[in-house]
């Protein structure tokens, strides 16, 4: 390294290999609608729509224009003892489409921001009500609640976990995950087999006695671990379990929010209501940095007690409602509503789950899955190589075919804008499969 560090040298990349990406940088500069264009003038289409956020496309216009309108009109306040009138608005729109009885809402600035929020609030609820024996927290294994210490601790990603695990929040304990691939491989939408592996959480209350359990955290669809749908009548069956031992449910639905799933809410997709959603991503489409957390009537109103100069919740961030990013959120809303962006959802599902499933018999692929506008395909590992076809498969897509798609090792991961162009979305599968045949 030179003595005075470039600008490359400078920059440490999150969740990225470092060194490699180095050697070759893949910059983009600039974007519109569901393109990006990169310094040297190419542009490349965005087959994960930003990093699962960008549902209505990128440099939307009306996002743009309330953003820019809101950062001079009033660029940051205090949220704490004052807020803004954009944060109200923002709570209000999002709790009136939300499930029914999940009325009040909370401010974060990302996922991770959410998830170790909504623990917290499972915490102080629980306290609130004289159960402060409830400490425990579960999680599922390959579950991923972000990179926070209860969202890592509660996570089931083992690389994200493996160097820090002496210092992970204490009493978290995981149930199974769904994936099995000698069961449920090449489905399409939700798995039939696998409710039962929901038992898995009452072999843990019989473990560790359900009355020191707190609260349950589950995407209703595995994300970033490479797409895994809930089997019929999972979600269901952990919901009955909770109700049962008087555990709270949370769904994260960072990724499963807002579209994404062809309704504001995953959990009105499977027709379950968690106790707690956790979002961000397509809060905002991913324009300025935001999170919520969403919880039902009476987990607010258990902490609604004591002198009423007193606050109820020692938590919060500067940031919490930032103005600025509550502007784009509900220009955000306003777009969903006004160019009906759940339906543009609803009517990509068949046509992407086809595409998907067209790799179904390609040398590499060991699995198809996908639910709603989230899918993946997974690619057998190279002997002693792991990761490395999926991260060639990356590279020879930016490269040589002007797509950015994103691989969790080696499943490739697809997030398609929920407007998409049927044929732009056709063609883009047309040139991954350009590349997966050209690679070992
Ligand atoms: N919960 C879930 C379900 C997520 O998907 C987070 C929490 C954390 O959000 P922040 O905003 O703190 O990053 C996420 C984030 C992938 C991928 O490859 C997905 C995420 C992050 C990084 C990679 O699918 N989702």
């Amino acid at each position: 390294m030179s003595a005075t560090p470039d600008k490359l040298d400078a920059y440490w990349m999150p969740f990225t290999a470092n060194r490699d990406f180095k050697k070759k940088p893949r910059v983009i500069n600039g974007a519109a609608g569901h393109y990006y264009t990169t310094a040297d003038g190419r542009k490349l289409y965005d087959m994960f729509s930003g990093l699962w956020t960008s549902g209505v496309g990128h440099c939307h216009p009306k996002i743009v224009a309330a953003v820019q309108k809101q950062v001079a009109e009033l660029d940051y306040c205090m949220g704490f003892q004052v807020t803004n009138d954009k944060a109200l608005e923002l709570a209000e729109r999002v709790v009136n489409m939300a499930p029914e009885g999940m009325t009040r809402c909370f401010f974060t600035n990302s996922g991770s921001e959410s998830v170790d929020t909504a623990l917290k609030i499972a915490l102080g609820y629980h306290r609130a009500r004289g159960e402060g024996h409830r400490t425990r927290l579960i999680g599922r294994e390959r579950g991923y609640h972000g990179v926070n210490f209860g969202g890592m601790s509660v996570g089931g990603m083992v690389p994200n976990r493996k160097a820090f695990s002496a210092n992970l929040i204490p009493g978290v304990d995981h149930i199974r995950h769904t994936l099995d691939l000698e069961h449920n491989a090449f489905c399409r939408g939700l798995p039939q087999w696998g409710a039962h592996l929901a038992d898995d959480l009452e072999r843990l209350c019989a473990l560790h006695d359900a009355s020191n359990i707190a609260a349950v955290i589950v995407e209703p669809v595995a994300g970033s671990t490479g797409v895994l749908p809930p089997p019929i009548g999972y979600l269901e069956r952990l919901r009955e379990i909770c109700d049962k031992h008087g555990i709270l449910l949370i769904f994260d639905e960072v990724i499963a929010a807002f579209g994404r799933l062809a309704r504001p809410f995953g959990a009105q997709r499977f027709g379950v209501t968690p106790d707690i959603i956790t979002t961000a991503k397509g809060l905002t489409n991913g324009v300025i940095p935001m999170g919520a957390v969403l919880v039902r009537d009476s987990v607010y109103d258990a902490f609604m007690h004591g002198p009423e100069n007193m606050i109820e919740l020692f938590h919060g961030y500067t940031y919490s409602g930032h103005p600025v990013a509550a502007a784009a959120g509900l220009a955000t809303m306003n777009v969903y509503d006004e160019e009906g962006t759940f339906e543009q959802s609803a009517a990509l599902e068949q046509h992407f789950e086809d595409l998907l499933h067209s790799f179904a018999d390609h040398k590499h692929v060991v699995d198809v899955r996908n639910i709603g506008l989230m899918g993946a395909i997974e690619m057998a590992p190279r002997e002693s190589a792991p990761g490395a076809r999926g991260g060639e498969a990356h590279k020879k897509c930016f490269w040589d075919e002007n797509i950015v798609i994103r691989n969790g090792m080696d499943i490739l991961q697809f997030s398609p804008f929920l407007n998409s162009k049927p044929d732009e979305m056709q063609q883009s599968f047309e040139a991954l499969r350009r590349v997966l045949d050209s690679i070992d």
